[in-house]
């Protein structure tokens, strides 16, 4: 990894000393107006924190060091013979600002491969789990128990200096992220295949093919979408819970497996990565109050959407895959992922549904007056371009949301190790505290 490092130690000190002086210059400055709102509403809208791999715009959608998903899907290399972009290649842009050629993008896939090896507790970990316990649940517990092989933890229990926290981060980050590939696919093995493994890593391929064939999925088309989505997932600024969590955890100096360990838990809930199960489990009942088999799509109209959706808002429940705390349009990642649709599952039954809500569901959730915003976020589409190559175990999804987030948020936690940044710790209030401040006021 000689490479990376040559460049990380150019740009992290530079980046470093580049805040020292902005904060000698403008640290009493503010940044806005807090409100009792705010303290009460999950803290929307407080620029309370810094993440520099990448920035959400409201209108506009996410952008990783700068550059939008749409730019990344034609200037990140590609695999061979694939047109998605390859994840490795984002991770070299979130860790550096800067567009990886092909050949540091290969370096990355080689070090991923050769560093993707389980230790034998973990394995046997894995393989105890009860097939009942959510895949979720196991990911989380797998990455935590890594916490075995910290290089972190050992270096820091044996006192290194401040000033080598993020090369450790580094190490134990581009770690995580070749391993989490293997804990995943031996979860989805255990959990839906009896056990049986398929593939193994090929050192000369990429993470998105290796993984794909771990799952025991040959087609290029699948391939493919694997690359995209590890791309798409990645990073969506600081604020979301997976990534606040692992920017939180890491700052007590916990290592990079147990921050990114409580990140997955925080990931595993509905309103967060798990919406992704919960859109395929929505479209599905759909489907069965609609028709037997696959009958359903003869009797699919905008009435009938229109009905359900109205009765899933009228049970008090909220439409899976629409609505965002930040963004305010149709997010980006759900339009990459409709482009790669209309490319290769045109005349899906399951992509005309998800097209015919896309086509609903705004305007109700508009009528309806709460949602601050209508639009489809991105698990409103990832399932049903799953089930199309036929990984349709939906219990599984938020997994490989989770094998991708580790590729924004752990480059993230570099960043803020080689900041310096200190243990995160906000103040809180009580009502009572809150009402004699305002009285005061
Ligand atoms: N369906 C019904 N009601 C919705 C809604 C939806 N899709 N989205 C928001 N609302 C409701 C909220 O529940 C809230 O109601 P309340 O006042 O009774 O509590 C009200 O509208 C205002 O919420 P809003 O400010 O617009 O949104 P929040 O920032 O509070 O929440 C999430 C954002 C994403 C949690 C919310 O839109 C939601 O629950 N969506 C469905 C779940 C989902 O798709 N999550 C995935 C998001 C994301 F992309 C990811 O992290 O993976």
């Amino acid at each position: 990894l000689e490479p990376l490092y040559d460049r990380l130690h150019e740009i992290l000190p530079k980046h470093a000393q580049d805040v020292k002086e902005f904060r000698a210059a403008h640290g009493g400055d503010t940044l806005g107006i807090l409100t009792v709102d705010m303290a009460y509403g999950g803290m929307r809208g407080i620029k309370g924190m810094v993440t520099e791999t990448s920035v959400l715009d409201a209108d506009e959608g996410i952008r990783y060091q700068g550059h939008t998903l749409m730019e990344l899907q034609e200037t990140l290399p590609r695999g061979p013979g694939g047109q998605e972009p390859l994840a490795e290649g984002a991770l070299w842009l979130l860790l550096t600002g800067e567009l990886p050629t092909q050949e540091q993008t290969t370096l990355l896939s080689k070090e991923l491969a050769r560093r993707a090896e389980l230790p034998h507790h973990v394995v046997q970990m894995i393989n105890n789990f009860p097939a009942e316990l959510h895949p979720m649940a196991q990911l989380s517990a797998a990455t935590t128990a890594l916490h075995s092989e910290s290089k972190f933890a050992k270096a820091y229990a044996s006192g290194v200096p401040k000033s080598k926290y993020w090369e450790l981060t580094l190490e134990d980050s581009i770690d995580l992220i070749a391993k989490l590939p293997v804990i995943a696919s031996m979860i989805y093995r255990n959990v839906f295949h009896d056990g049986r493994t398929v593939g193994t890593i090929d050192p000369d391929k990429d993470m998105g093919a290796n993984f794909a064939s771990m799952l025991g999925f040959s087609d290029e088309g699948f391939i493919d979408l694997l690359r995209l989505y590890l791309v798409i997932h990645a990073d969506h600024e600081g604020g979301n819970v997976s990534a606040h969590t692992t920017h939180l955890v890491g700052s007590a100096l916990s290592d990079p497996y147990l921050a990114y360990g409580a990140a997955l838990n925080g990931l595993a809930g509905p309103l967060h990565g798990l919406a992704n199960q919960e859109v395929l489990s929505w479209l599905t009942k759909f489907k069965t109050r609609l028709g037997e088999g696959d009958d359903w799509h003869a009797n699919l109209t905008k009435q009938r959407i229109s009905d359900e959706v109205w009765n899933t808002l009228n049970s008090g429940q909220v439409i899976p895959g629409y609505g965002h705390a930040v963004l305010r349009k149709t997010d980006p990642r759900y339009t990459c992922q409709r482009d790669f649709a209309l490319k290769h599952l045109p005349d899906s039954d399951d992509f005309k549904l998800v097209s015919m809500l896309y086509e609903v569901v705004p305007d109700i959730l508009l009528e309806h007056g709460k949602s601050k915003n209508p639009w489809p976020n991105v698990d409103a589409h990832s399932g049903i371009l799953l089930q199309h190559y036929g990984l349709t175990e939906m219990n599984f999804y938020t997994v490989l949301f989770g094998v991708s987030r580790a590729i924004g948020v752990l480059p993230s936690l570099v960043w803020s190790r080689s900041m310096g940044l200190p243990l995160e710790r906000p103040k809180s209030m009580s009502t009572p505290g809150l009402k004699a401040f305002v009285a005061a006021a």
